[in-house]
């Protein structure tokens, strides 16, 4: 009875605030001393593990310290991370957040915004919550966000659903992949937990970051003049996009005075191999498919609020390929970033060891291992850096680095 009286007090306290600056001040757990029982095996099996967790808190010493925490930033910079993601994801959630609070953001306790297109659990809530050094905040995607526009003709998409499924591409028959990709392509940025950042961080569950972060990367965008920062590229399922290119292109005819004069086109446009192994993208259009993984994205929110931006999203939109095809939003930023930036506005983060699996990328200089305590638990010849198909060598081609293609041959000659 006095387990469950605190669980409705704890599950009151979580309901009553929005921003979880949770029990930060409140003294309700550490002065409850539950009383050493035994528990027979019927009686356990009937107890979840979370009022197990919470019920026998006699072990801790009272020092106080426990259930405060100051959450008031330390860096300086107007930024936020940003995870979408679905409350069954908590675990992966945790795994990611705890690396990167521990190889960074322990130290500058930015912000964490979580958005979702159904209410996040109290139990999502408390957890991420509880990883967090920053202040967390938690999101409901509007529905004119996620949903099917009244310019999409229903019966179209489902043929082109059924279609897609039948040719088996991945994800071709899925509606709230669509939406995902949608949104992270037109509106997280316009979300209203996001319109007070200038900077975000995208992060998703499942992913690893392998190396201690020993700078603020958002002070490092902004004093560098940088608007765009990823780590891994590589090519788009061109099933996915048939048309998206011609679109593109269409808009970009029509609004020439868009396109950045020293862009980064020519590293989605070129289509020749950069070293001897490197795959040739046979695509149907211009676009050689090289995107940003957006998976990892560290980023200007202004730049995709920018009129330019929104006309160039809404343009897309109105054609339809984010539900007749199944346009993703890599390949959507991808083109806009390359197009309307100067190439010096887009930063490749090399110093960075990420994965989303299946693929990852450990850094590849001394200093990242003998002072950044890289931990890349992982086959070095399997670095996505070196695969035939790996856009990293047009993008150092064209974006201006060539020290890591030497590096390259001469992982070649060992
Ligand atoms: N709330 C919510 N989040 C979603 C939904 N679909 C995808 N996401 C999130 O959007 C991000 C991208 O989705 P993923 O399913 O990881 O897509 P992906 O990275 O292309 O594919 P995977 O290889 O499966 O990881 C992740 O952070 C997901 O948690 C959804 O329907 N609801
Ligand atoms: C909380 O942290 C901030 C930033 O480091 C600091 O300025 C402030 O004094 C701290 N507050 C308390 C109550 O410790
Ligand atoms: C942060 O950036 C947003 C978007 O540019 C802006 O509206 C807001 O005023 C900024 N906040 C601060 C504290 O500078
Ligand atoms: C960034 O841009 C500002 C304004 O255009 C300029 O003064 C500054 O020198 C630039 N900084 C770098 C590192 O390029
Ligand atoms: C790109 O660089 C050119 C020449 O340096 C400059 O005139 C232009 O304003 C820049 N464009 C953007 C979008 O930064
Ligand atoms: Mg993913």
């Amino acid at each position: 009875m006095i387990v469950g009286g605190i669980l409705c007090l704890i599950v009151s306290v979580f309901i009553s605030s929005s921003s979880y600056d949770f029990l930060g001040s409140s003294n309700i757990i550490p002065n409850i001393k539950s009383e050493a029982k035994s528990i027979s095996d019927t009686e356990m099996n009937n107890i979840d593990d979370e009022v197990l967790t919470i019920s026998d808190l006699s072990f801790l010493p009272d020092t106080g310290i426990y259930h405060t925490k100051n959450r008031t930033q330390i860096g300086n910079e107007n930024a936020t991370f940003y995870i979408l993601v679905r409350n069954s994801e908590l675990q992966e959630t945790l795994k990611i957040m705890r690396e990167i609070e521990d190889r960074f953001n322990k130290q500058y306790r930015y912000p964490w915004t979580f958005l979702n297109d159904v209410p996040f659990t109290e139990e999502f809530k408390r957890l991420t919550t509880g990883i967090a050094s920053g202040k967390t905040e938690y999101g409901l995607i509007p529905t004119n966000f996620w949903s099917i526009p009244d310019f999409i003709d229903e019966n179209v998409f489902e043929e082109a659903r059924n279609d897609y499924e039948r040719r088996g591409v991945i994800y071709g028959g899925s509606i709230s992949y669509r939406h995902m990709c949608r949104f992270n392509s037109g509106f997280f940025f316009r979300h209203e937990l996001m319109l007070k950042y200038e900077w975000y961080w995208r992060v998703e569950p499942g992913t690893r970051f392998y190396c201690d972060q020993n700078y603020d990367p958002f002070t490092f965008m902004r004093e560098n003049n940088k608007t765009y920062g990823f780590v891994i590229s590589i090519p788009e399922y061109e099933d996915t996009i048939p048309t998206l290119w011609d679109t593109a292109e269409e808009f970009f005819n029509a609004n020439k005075n868009f396109l950045a004069s020293n862009n980064a086109a020519q590293f989605i446009l070129d289509k020749s191999t950069v070293r001897p192994d490197d795959y040739y993208v046979q695509s149907k259009s211009k676009y050689n498919l090289c995107h940003f993984w957006s998976n990892f994205e560290i980023g200007n929110l202004n730049f995709f609020r920018s009129e330019l931006y929104l006309k160039y999203f809404d343009f897309l939109d109105k054609r339809g390929g984010f539900f007749y095809e199944r346009w993703g939003d890599a390949p959507v930023h991808t083109i806009a970033l390359t197009m309307m930036l100067n190439r010096s506005e887009i930063h490749h983060f090399a110093d960075i060891g990420y994965k989303h699996p299946p693929y990852y990328r450990c850094p590849h200089d001394e200093a990242s291992y003998s002072s950044g305590r890289c931990y890349c638990d992982e086959n070095p010849a399997s670095n996505i850096d070196f695969q035939p198909f790996s856009c990293l060598p047009k993008w150092w081609l064209h974006g201006g680095r060539h020290f890591l293609y030497k590096y390259h041959d001469e992982l070649l000659l060992m």
